[in-house]
């Protein structure tokens, strides 16, 4: 095999999914340095999150948010999107028409931490809203409930401050559970999904949603005491060191 047959094979190999159009390595490299630029906006946002979460902790003695998740697309799901939309697999094209090639998930305790960090994150000054969707206020029609928001991050690099887009996911346990567990359901291969199963999967997304509704009462009720001084003052936070000393 000629040596560049061989390289555009391997690359090929490398990047699964882009078919036969003509790969070389200077787009490998440059797709690789989008793709850094990528991570490094998804590294910020989730740091802007953490943040806030320790700020939040600190101030209100409990944390808003029980996890947080990130993922880079990867280059054949960029291409296939691409593909499916009819669009070039371009770097301008990435650019211009995806928004969801890094996205951070971030899972929280309570509705209302879901609003409050939206919120908060989009009071800081370095970072601009490009679209926003509410399926918690209004769910989609199979039950689906999160807060979806598009933000331009800036990453800056050695000379240079780039903005990039990130997607950005927020809901609560109860809503991550249902979306978890649908997608598994819903995307087994070589199954049709049934009429009634999707009536099944809606009404366990207004189960979710009621749990919701009942935590956020029972958070309420929890606040309203501790603000008319019926809290107990709580034991102060032992550290992981501290119980293993305990146990010797
Ligand atoms: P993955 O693997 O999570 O990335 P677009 O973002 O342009 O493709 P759209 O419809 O404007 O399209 O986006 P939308 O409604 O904001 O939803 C995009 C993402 O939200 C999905 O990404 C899912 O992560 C999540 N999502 C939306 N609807 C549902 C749903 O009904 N069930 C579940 N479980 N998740 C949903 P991807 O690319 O599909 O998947």
């Amino acid at each position: 095999m000629p040596q560049g047959d061989s390289l555009s094979h391997s690359i090929h190999e490398l990047f699964p999914g882009t078919g036969d159009r003509v790969i070389t390595l200077e787009r490998v490299q440059e797709l690789n340095k989008l793709m850094s630029y990528y991570r490094c906006a998804m590294m910020e946002v989730v740091t802007k999150f953490n943040v806030l979460n320790e700020q939040f902790s600190l101030q209100f003695d409990r944390n808003p948010i029980t996890g947080i998740k990130s993922r880079l697309k990867t280059i054949t799901s960029i291409h296939d999107k691409l593909e499916r939309r009819g669009l070039p697999f371009s770097l301008e094209s990435i650019e211009e028409n995806l928004n969801d090639v890094a996205g951070v998930r971030v899972i929280c305790s309570f509705t209302e931490d879901v609003h409050m960090l939206s919120e908060a994150l989009m009071q800081q000054d370095d970072i601009q809203l490009l679209e926003r969707k509410d399926y918690i206020r209004s769910p989609k029609p199979n039950g689906y409930r999160s807060l979806h928001m598009i933000v331009s991050v800036p990453i800056f690099l050695a000379h240079e401050k780039r903005y990039m887009r990130v997607e950005i996911q927020l809901r609560t346990l109860a809503m991550d559970f249902w979306a978890t567990l649908e997608h598994q359901l819903r995307y087994k291969k070589d199954f049709d999904f049934a009429e009634s199963m999707g009536r099944e999967l809606s009404a366990c997304a207004q189960l979710s949603a009621e749990l919701d509704e009942r935590m956020d009462g029972l958070r309420k009720l929890v606040q309203e005491q501790i603000d008319q001084g019926n809290g107990v003052p709580p034991e102060p936070r032992r550290r992981w060191k501290d119980q293993s000393q305990n146990l010797r």
